[in-house]
């Protein structure tokens, strides 16, 4: 197959559909070069001097691992001059990232996760940057958190980087969803997947059992009938993976199926879930949907959720329809 490098890809994605302005296509490309930045000093390991944790705590109160923070940097340093955004806002800063006075000011605003999947650094398991793209208000002058507060529908693109056996790119500026694989001798990001398409129906699940008597009665009820397989309502045998890392759960779902499952449960009243609306959920859900699939908190659509805090968290059921229609629909009946 001829070589199509991510900036021939995206000029001709903009002459095609128009959507991608060139403000677009240079952030598009700062995010992909710092996600190169990013894959070489998390390949390094140990010999980087880069596992262990930095005895420091993020928002979320989460330990935080020295590849996040160095990942957090890599983005921050990256888009600060382009003068193509605004702001940004990071799962690992408590607060929004206006761009520094000395550099212009763009009309985009980013949002991450730097380093998803945290918990498998230090055990050689892969691991990724999610990362969603939002158009700054008209008009808007100093940047608050109240200009990010938009529902995950105002995304102009999303995108992760997933640093596994290859490190891949993974994009959509809403006309369907495109993978690159890094060649890591020329350093440039090669097109290896046109237009992703999930399975519509799985036999694959994905979830951490660990917290099966935490979740509420629709969860309970779903996931015991797919443990009983054949022998059960669903007729047939269901096989399960979970990696703990959403970047690699959902790389494997767009490429043969599958459902991913973060519930709420019964001990977070506040905490609807563990991952994050405007950073994990969003951007995944805008993914999954331009590739056939779908994304929803078990009641709605998730990018049809309109956002009150950056930090939010939300309950995750996504991946090939037909399973998420079961799913959803065990929580709608009650
Ligand atoms: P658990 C990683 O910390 C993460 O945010 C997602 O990438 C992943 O799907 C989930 O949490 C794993 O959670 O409870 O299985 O460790």
């Amino acid at each position: 197959m001829k070589r199509v490098s991510l900036t021939q890809y995206l000029v001709e994605e903009q002459r095609q559909h128009n959507t991608i302005p060139a403000e677009l296509r240079l952030l598009i490309e700062v995010v992909a070069r710092a996600c190169k930045t990013i894959s070489h000093s998390v390949g390094k390991g140990a010999l980087g001097e880069v596992l262990g944790t930095a005895e420091t705590e993020n928002i979320q109160g989460e330990v935080q691992k020295k590849l996040d923070i160095i990942s957090n940097e890599i983005l921050l340093e990256a888009n600060e001059w382009g003068g193509h955004l605004a702001a940004m806002a990071s799962e690992e800063m408590e607060s929004i990232h206006p761009i520094p006075n000395r550099y212009p000011k763009g009309e985009y605003m980013l949002l991450f996760d730097p380093l998803d999947g945290s918990s498998n650094i230090d055990v050689n398991v892969s691991i990724g940057t999610i990362f969603s793209v939002l158009k700054a208000p008209e008009g808007m002058a100093q940047p608050t958190e109240a200009d990010f507060m938009q529902a995950g529908t105002r995304q102009v693109a999303a995108g992760y980087a997933v640093y596994g056996p290859q490190t891949m790119l993974v994009l959509t500026t809403g006309n369907g969803v495109n993978c690159f694989t890094l060649d890591r001798e020329m350093g440039s990001w090669v097109l290896t997947q046109r237009d992703i398409q999930i399975p519509a129906t799985t036999k694959e699940f994905a979830i951490n059992m660990s917290n099966q008597r935490h979740w509420h009665a629709p969860v309970q009820r779903y996931i015991s009938e797919l443990l009983a397989g054949d022998t059960g309502p669903r007729g047939t045998n269901f096989n399960m993976r979970w990696i703990a890392s959403m970047v690699a759960d959902v790389h494997r779902i767009l490429n043969r199926g599958g459902i991913f499952m973060y519930p709420a449960d019964t001990r977070d009243t506040s905490m609807p879930g563990k991952l994050r609306l405007m950073y994990e959920a969003n951007p995944m859900a805008f993914i999954v949907e331009q590739a056939g699939g779908a994304a929803t908190d078990g009641k709605q659509r998730i990018m049809d959720i309109q956002p009150h805090k950056l930090h939010q968290r939300v309950p995750v059921f996504l991946g090939s329809r037909d399973e998420v229609a079961v799913v959803t629909g065990y929580h709608t009946e009650g």
